[in-house]
């Protein structure tokens, strides 16, 4: 039995986790159930990097005095959306966990009896956004590119960890393994950073209230770094990693620090690091100053976990940048989970039961299409060994695409009654192909494929099931149900839209109106008539909240009003303006102005 280890980054907890933290951690998680599946023993680690100054500064903006009380919340956030999002880790390491610490310590002194810690003073910059010094020449007008903040000055008495002396060692495993660094972009990319030359690194910081301590020194605290970096030693009969994956944004730490950190303390270095690409999300950088966090579990609410898992498999090709969007998810789940996959297990199902009583029928294995889907598989496996998760789905989906159209193309719903014998050899393999998609899909979206398996009355079981037909006649099926639904794409709930000018902003006219008369318009259930009282005029407008506010409530309000749309007419009556509400859920809530201001005042 092969071992596979694999990990995940430990994420920051100043926030709650977004889409690109959920992507990484998918990822992770379908290698890991892919790898169980196939029969290795795997582990499977994630967790949380806590001992960060952004620990302190969110939980002080959130006025928590007790910092651990803090991360305690947040670690129920995570572990919670890991639940939601059906992750499968072994695991999950806090760094404030005092097994990580004994760790941490361990590997320091390690490093120190080695020879290769000293005490030193520095004097430079300092990203806290990356928790690591900034070289002046990678500033953008003087800030840190990756998180828009100031770098501050540092000057200060630390320990110093001599990378430099591993540099030709860690140039060299790099050349000589070429998987060691994937995809080969990241790997050039860290190449050509090692040729340039490579200094010694602080590794630890005074002064600080959080943090492990460095051992014997209590005025020092380890830098969150090389803290974080120890949690992958955590399963340590496990040790080396066979896979860390983590994003472009984070491979120097893992690419040339982490390894000389391992064989400083004389460790061997993971077998493979893979550094995948930025998720944007509707074309924009996820950031919070944007506004355009994605929490996972709303999306898990409305979409069901395994259409995110699927969705963004699918969209993102593993290793490069990619696009969250919603329009396109739910493309995604109405033409191919739907459509494709979804129709074409239905049909089989279906048919089995109303035309074969639900019991597989008496038919001939098509040896063809059974060494096609086999052959198909072992790309399959292949393609997942390589990491290459993308193209495996991609090339799963052929086969769920080619389940449709055999159906389609055989017409047993006419030999059924013309040539029986044909329609039963149709759905003999029919349903070997729908089990063949249960047991291939199930890493994929492991609870879309237990319900599937229940309804095929078999155990997903081993990948080897995968490969073979070997449903055979008999065997009966369970109950028919449908995997999933359209979602339609006209959703209420609309996705942020991309950026528009201040130039678009300024061509409405949006101002306060005071609502002075408000009446039912007769014959509609949903739409009143409102009298306002603009810049010296009275306008008609007419809106559609008759439902959630009682005429006589609205008198005095003041509320917001697109004034220059082109009138409309509704149920015989001219509007003049749009009024403005928020909906959520079916729940209207109009804007009001929150302090008294002139009629007419403009809203910008
Ligand atoms: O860097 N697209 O933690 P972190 C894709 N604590 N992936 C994204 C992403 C995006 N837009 N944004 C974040 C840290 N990620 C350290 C790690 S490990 C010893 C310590 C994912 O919370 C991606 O995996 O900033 C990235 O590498 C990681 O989150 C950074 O997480």
């Amino acid at each position: 039995m092969a071992k596979f280890y694999i990990t995940t980054p430990i994420y920051y907890i100043n926030a709650v986790p977004h889409i690109g933290h959920a992507y990484t951690t998918i990822v992770a998680d379908v290698l890991a159930r892919w790898h169980r599946l196939f029969g290795d023993d795997v582990f499977f680690l994630t967790g949380l990097d806590e001992n960060s100054i952004k620990t302190v500064e969110a939980a002080r903006e959130q006025g928590f005095k007790d910092i651990q009380a803090y991360a305690d919340s947040m670690a129920k956030a995570w572990v919670g959306a890991w639940k939601l999002l059906d992750i499968s880790y072994d695991d999950f390491i806090r760094t404030t966990q005092e097994r990580h610490k004994r760790n941490v310590h361990e590997l320091f002194n390690r490093i120190k009896e080695r020879g290769d810690i000293y005490k030193g003073e520095y004097e430079g910059l300092y990203c806290e956004g990356c928790e690591a010094y900034i070289a002046e020449g990678d500033l953008v007008d003087g800030k840190c590119p990756l998180h828009q903040k100031k770098p501050k000055l540092i000057k200060e008495k630390n320990y110093f960890f001599k990378l430099s002396k591993y540099r030709n060692q860690i140039l060299k495993h790099i050349q000589s393994n070429p998987q060691f660094i994937q995809p080969e972009t990241r790997k050039n990319e860290v190449l050509s950073f090692l040729k340039s030359g490579l200094k010694d690194i602080s590794v630890s910081r005074p002064e600080l209230e959080w943090g492990i301590k460095v051992p014997g020194d209590p005025k020092q605290t380890i830098w969150v770094w090389l803290d974080a970096l120890v949690n992958y030693m955590l399963p340590r009969d496990y040790w080396p990693a066979d896979a860390h994956i983590i994003a472009k944004d984070i491979i120097r730490f893992h690419c040339v620090v982490w390894p000389g950190m391992l064989l400083s303390a004389g460790f061997e270095l993971p077998r493979q690091i893979f550094a995948h690409g930025f998720l944007t999300v509707e074309g924009q950088k996820i950031s919070k100053s944007l506004g355009n966090v994605i929490d996972p579990s709303y999306l898990i609410e409305k979409y069901s976990a395994d259409v995110i898992r699927y969705f963004v498999i699918r969209e993102v090709s593993f290793g490069q940048d990619g696009n969250f969007s919603e329009e396109s998810l739910r493309t995604r789940l109405n033409d191919e989970l739907a459509d494709v996959f979804g129709n074409f297990v239905h049909r089989v199902l279906t048919f089995i039961r109303d035309r074969f009583e639900g019991t597989v029928p008496n038919g001939k294995v098509d040896k063809k299409l059974e060494a096609e889907v086999s052959e198909r598989i072992g790309q399959v496996e292949k393609l997942l060994e390589g990491l290459k998760v993308t193209q495996a789905l991609d090339e799963i989906m052929v086969i769920a695409g080619r389940g449709n159209e055999y159906f389609q193309s055989h017409k047993p719903w006419k030999t059924i009654k013309s040539d029986p014998q044909k329609a039963a050899d149709c759905l003999l393999n029919c349903t070997n192909l729908v089990k063949v998609l249960c047991v291939a899909l199930s890493p994929f979206m492991p609870s879309t494929c237990g319900k599937l398996a229940k309804q095929l009355n078999v155990e997903v079981g081993s990948w080897k099931r995968a490969k073979k037909f070997d449903i055979r006649s008999g065997h009966k099926i369970g109950k028919p149900s449908v995997l999933f639904t359209k979602v339609r794409t006209d959703n209420p709930s609309k996705p942020l839209k991309p950026r528009a000018s201040i130039k678009d902003f300024e061509k409405l006219d949006i101002r306060i109106g005071r609502v002075t008369k408000a009446e039912k318009i007769p014959g509609s259930k949903k739409l009143l008539k409102l009298e306002l009282e603009l810049a010296g005029e009275r306008r008609t407008i007419v809106a559609g909240i008759a439902e959630h506010y009682p005429s006589e409530e609205l008198i005095g309000k003041q509320v917001a009003i697109v004034t220059n749309l082109e009138p409309v007419k509704l149920m015989g009556v001219k509007s003049e303006g749009m009024l403005l509400a928020a909906e959520d859920e079916g729940k209207i809530s109009i804007l009001t102005a929150d302090k008294p201001v002139k009629p007419g005042a403009k809203v910008k």
